[in-house]
Protein backbone atom coordinates (compact mmCIF):
# COMPACT_ATOMS: atom_id res chain seq x y z
CA UNK A 1 0.00 0.00 0.00
CA UNK A 2 1.22 3.39 -0.88
CA UNK A 3 -0.03 6.34 1.82
CA UNK A 4 0.41 9.83 -0.04
CA UNK A 5 0.91 12.28 2.47
CA UNK A 6 2.09 15.40 3.46
CA UNK A 7 4.72 15.62 6.40
CA UNK A 8 2.98 17.88 9.02
CA UNK A 9 -0.52 16.61 7.84
CA UNK A 10 -2.69 15.10 11.45
CA UNK A 11 -4.51 13.73 9.23
CA UNK A 12 -1.91 11.52 7.64
CA UNK A 13 -0.51 10.75 10.70
CA UNK A 14 -4.27 8.73 11.86
CA UNK A 15 -3.41 6.66 8.78
CA UNK A 16 -0.12 5.62 9.28
CA UNK A 17 -0.21 5.30 13.04
CA UNK A 18 -3.10 2.76 12.38
CA UNK A 19 -1.08 0.82 9.55
CA UNK A 20 1.72 0.84 11.74
CA UNK A 21 -0.60 -0.62 14.79
CA UNK A 22 -2.06 -3.67 12.44
CA UNK A 23 1.64 -4.35 11.40
CA UNK A 24 1.07 -3.47 7.78
CA UNK A 25 4.06 -2.11 5.51
CA UNK A 26 3.10 0.94 3.22
CA UNK A 27 5.76 3.39 1.35
CA UNK A 28 5.10 6.93 1.93
CA UNK A 29 5.03 9.51 -0.81
CA UNK A 30 5.14 12.83 0.56
CA UNK A 31 3.64 15.64 -1.93
CA UNK A 32 4.11 19.13 -1.60
CA UNK A 33 0.68 20.96 -0.99
CA UNK A 34 1.64 24.18 -2.69
CA UNK A 35 2.16 22.53 -6.08
CA UNK A 36 0.15 19.73 -6.36
CA UNK A 37 1.64 17.31 -9.02
CA UNK A 38 -1.24 15.64 -11.75
CA UNK A 39 -0.94 12.06 -10.60
CA UNK A 40 -2.03 13.28 -7.09
CA UNK A 41 -4.65 15.57 -8.09
CA UNK A 42 -5.85 12.06 -10.01
CA UNK A 43 -6.29 10.39 -7.03
CA UNK A 44 -7.39 13.16 -4.65
CA UNK A 45 -10.87 14.31 -5.94
CA UNK A 46 -10.45 17.37 -2.85
CA UNK A 47 -7.14 17.65 -3.84
CA UNK A 48 -5.94 17.23 0.38
CA UNK A 49 -3.75 14.37 1.76
CA UNK A 50 -3.86 11.70 2.97
CA UNK A 51 -4.80 8.79 0.03
CA UNK A 52 -4.16 5.36 0.46
CA UNK A 53 -3.56 3.99 -2.61
CA UNK A 54 -4.44 -0.23 -2.35
CA UNK A 55 -2.68 -2.25 -5.35
CA UNK A 56 -3.67 1.16 -7.07
CA UNK A 57 -7.12 2.06 -5.97
CA UNK A 58 -7.43 5.31 -4.54
CA UNK A 59 -8.90 5.52 -0.87
CA UNK A 60 -9.68 9.31 0.32
CA UNK A 61 -10.73 10.95 3.60
CA UNK A 62 -8.49 9.58 6.54
CA UNK A 63 -11.58 8.41 8.59
CA UNK A 64 -12.74 6.56 5.32
CA UNK A 65 -8.72 5.02 5.56
CA UNK A 66 -8.91 3.95 9.28
CA UNK A 67 -12.29 2.15 8.58
CA UNK A 68 -11.04 -0.08 5.72
CA UNK A 69 -7.86 -0.91 7.43
CA UNK A 70 -10.24 -1.68 10.85
CA UNK A 71 -12.45 -3.68 8.53
CA UNK A 72 -9.26 -5.94 6.77
CA UNK A 73 -6.70 -5.96 8.80
CA UNK A 74 -6.02 -7.46 12.71
CA UNK A 75 -5.45 -6.52 15.47
CA UNK A 76 -9.34 -4.52 16.14
CA UNK A 77 -9.11 -0.74 17.25
CA UNK A 78 -12.79 -0.45 17.56
CA UNK A 79 -14.86 -2.04 20.20
CA UNK A 80 -16.92 -4.82 19.34
CA UNK A 81 -20.24 -3.84 20.83
CA UNK A 82 -22.04 -1.46 18.07
CA UNK A 83 -23.16 1.27 20.88
CA UNK A 84 -19.57 1.52 21.92
CA UNK A 85 -18.06 1.90 18.67
CA UNK A 86 -20.45 4.39 17.27
CA UNK A 87 -19.31 6.51 21.07
CA UNK A 88 -15.76 5.65 19.74
CA UNK A 89 -16.56 7.26 16.30
CA UNK A 90 -17.97 10.35 17.19
CA UNK A 91 -14.91 10.45 19.33
CA UNK A 92 -12.94 10.52 16.72
CA UNK A 93 -15.34 13.45 15.22
CA UNK A 94 -14.48 15.69 18.22
CA UNK A 95 -10.85 14.69 17.50
CA UNK A 96 -11.71 16.41 14.10
CA UNK A 97 -13.04 19.44 15.60
CA UNK A 98 -10.10 19.68 17.73
CA UNK A 99 -7.67 19.55 14.91
CA UNK A 100 -10.41 22.90 13.34
CA UNK A 101 -9.95 24.58 17.22
CA UNK A 102 -6.04 23.99 16.64
CA UNK A 103 -5.68 25.53 13.02
CA UNK A 104 -7.63 28.81 14.30
CA UNK A 105 -5.81 28.67 17.75
CA UNK A 106 -2.26 28.99 15.46
CA UNK A 107 -3.71 31.26 12.29
CA UNK A 108 -5.42 33.73 15.26
CA UNK A 109 -4.62 37.45 14.24
CA UNK A 110 -3.74 38.95 17.34
CA UNK A 111 -3.47 38.67 21.23
CA UNK A 112 -6.84 38.73 21.79
CA UNK A 113 -7.69 35.86 19.37
CA UNK A 114 -5.17 33.97 20.25
CA UNK A 115 -6.44 33.99 24.53
CA UNK A 116 -9.93 33.36 22.67
CA UNK A 117 -8.78 29.90 20.86
CA UNK A 118 -6.83 28.97 23.86
CA UNK A 119 -9.86 29.33 26.05
CA UNK A 120 -11.96 27.03 23.24
CA UNK A 121 -9.26 25.02 23.60
CA UNK A 122 -9.16 24.71 26.98
CA UNK A 123 -13.07 24.08 27.29
CA UNK A 124 -12.89 21.08 24.82
CA UNK A 125 -9.90 19.35 27.42
CA UNK A 126 -12.29 20.10 30.32
CA UNK A 127 -14.94 18.10 28.06
CA UNK A 128 -12.29 15.02 27.42
CA UNK A 129 -11.34 15.15 30.93
CA UNK A 130 -14.57 14.32 31.63
CA UNK A 131 -14.71 11.47 29.03
CA UNK A 132 -11.58 9.39 30.50
CA UNK A 133 -11.41 6.68 32.63
CA UNK A 134 -8.37 5.12 34.29
CA UNK A 135 -6.07 5.16 31.13
CA UNK A 136 -3.44 5.20 30.06
CA UNK A 137 -5.30 5.11 26.58
CA UNK A 138 -8.99 6.92 26.02
CA UNK A 139 -10.96 3.51 26.55
CA UNK A 140 -8.51 2.03 29.35
CA UNK A 141 -5.37 -0.24 28.90
CA UNK A 142 -5.59 -1.18 25.31
CA UNK A 143 -4.95 1.08 22.41
CA UNK A 144 -7.54 1.84 19.67
CA UNK A 145 -9.09 4.27 16.78
CA UNK A 146 -9.85 7.18 19.04
CA UNK A 147 -6.16 7.15 20.43
CA UNK A 148 -5.08 6.78 16.66
CA UNK A 149 -7.38 10.07 15.86
CA UNK A 150 -6.16 12.46 18.54
CA UNK A 151 -2.35 11.31 19.11
CA UNK A 152 -1.72 14.10 15.75
CA UNK A 153 -3.90 16.17 18.02
CA UNK A 154 -1.96 15.69 20.77
CA UNK A 155 1.58 16.32 19.03
CA UNK A 156 0.91 20.02 18.52
CA UNK A 157 0.48 20.63 22.14
CA UNK A 158 4.11 19.74 22.45
CA UNK A 159 5.35 22.46 20.39
CA UNK A 160 2.93 25.11 21.63
CA UNK A 161 4.08 24.54 25.44
CA UNK A 162 7.64 24.89 24.80
CA UNK A 163 6.33 28.30 23.14
CA UNK A 164 4.70 29.35 26.18
CA UNK A 165 2.35 28.85 29.15
CA UNK A 166 -1.20 28.45 27.67
CA UNK A 167 -2.41 26.67 30.37
CA UNK A 168 -3.02 23.65 28.57
CA UNK A 169 -2.26 21.11 31.25
CA UNK A 170 -3.50 23.23 33.74
CA UNK A 171 -6.63 21.06 35.61
CA UNK A 172 -6.84 18.20 33.16
CA UNK A 173 -4.65 15.53 34.80
CA UNK A 174 -6.34 12.02 33.06
CA UNK A 175 -5.74 14.50 29.32
CA UNK A 176 -2.20 14.85 30.63
CA UNK A 177 -1.55 11.53 31.30
CA UNK A 178 -3.55 10.59 27.72
CA UNK A 179 -0.83 13.31 25.77
CA UNK A 180 1.87 11.18 27.52
CA UNK A 181 0.95 7.82 26.60
CA UNK A 182 0.38 8.44 23.11
CA UNK A 183 3.45 10.84 23.10
CA UNK A 184 5.70 7.46 23.48
CA UNK A 185 3.67 4.99 21.35
CA UNK A 186 6.21 3.70 18.69
CA UNK A 187 3.37 3.89 16.16
CA UNK A 188 2.91 7.59 17.13
CA UNK A 189 6.27 8.38 17.36
CA UNK A 190 7.43 6.85 13.99
CA UNK A 191 4.03 8.62 12.30
CA UNK A 192 6.28 11.66 11.17
CA UNK A 193 9.92 12.25 10.30
CA UNK A 194 12.62 13.38 12.92
CA UNK A 195 12.54 16.87 11.49
CA UNK A 196 8.63 17.38 12.53
CA UNK A 197 9.45 19.53 15.03
CA UNK A 198 11.43 22.01 13.34
CA UNK A 199 9.74 21.78 10.10
CA UNK A 200 6.13 22.64 12.24
CA UNK A 201 8.08 25.12 14.20
CA UNK A 202 8.64 26.87 10.26
CA UNK A 203 5.06 26.50 9.16
CA UNK A 204 4.30 27.80 12.58
CA UNK A 205 6.54 31.00 11.99
CA UNK A 206 5.04 31.40 8.83
CA UNK A 207 1.32 32.12 9.46
CA UNK A 208 2.30 35.63 10.31
CA UNK A 209 -0.04 35.31 13.40
CA UNK A 210 0.22 36.12 17.08
CA UNK A 211 1.20 32.48 17.64
CA UNK A 212 4.03 33.43 14.64
CA UNK A 213 5.11 36.50 17.02
CA UNK A 214 5.20 34.51 20.38
CA UNK A 215 7.71 32.16 18.53
CA UNK A 216 9.70 34.90 17.43
CA UNK A 217 9.68 36.26 21.03
CA UNK A 218 10.83 32.88 22.62
CA UNK A 219 13.69 32.66 19.68
CA UNK A 220 15.14 36.34 20.69
CA UNK A 221 14.62 35.20 24.84
CA UNK A 222 16.62 31.99 24.30
CA UNK A 223 19.30 33.66 21.49
CA UNK A 224 20.09 36.33 25.27
CA UNK A 225 20.08 34.01 27.64
N1 LIG B 1 -11.23 15.49 6.05
C1 LIG B 1 -9.93 15.23 5.48
C2 LIG B 1 -9.03 16.39 5.81
C3 LIG B 1 -7.67 16.25 5.12
C4 LIG B 1 -6.96 17.61 5.02
O1 LIG B 1 -7.50 18.66 5.37
N2 LIG B 1 -5.72 17.55 4.53
C5 LIG B 1 -4.99 18.79 4.31
C6 LIG B 1 -3.55 18.67 4.79
S1 LIG B 1 -3.45 18.30 6.52
C7 LIG B 1 -4.94 19.07 2.83
O2 LIG B 1 -4.58 18.21 2.05
N3 LIG B 1 -5.30 20.30 2.43
C8 LIG B 1 -5.30 20.69 1.07
C9 LIG B 1 -4.44 21.87 0.77
O3 LIG B 1 -3.70 22.32 1.68
O4 LIG B 1 -4.48 22.32 -0.36
C10 LIG B 1 -9.37 13.93 6.06
O5 LIG B 1 -9.74 13.58 7.18
O6 LIG B 1 -8.59 13.24 5.36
Amino acid sequence: MVLVSHALCPYVQRAAIVLAEKGLPFERRDIDLANKPGWFLAVSPLGKTPVLLVDGAPIFESAVICEYLEDTALPRLHPQDAVQRAQHRAWMEFGSALLNAIGAFYNAPDEAALKARATDIQARFTQLEAELGDGPYFAGPAFGMVDAAFAPAFRYFDTFDRISDFGFSTGVPKVQRWREALAVRPSVVEAVSPTYGERLQGFLLARGSALSRRIDAAIAAAAVA
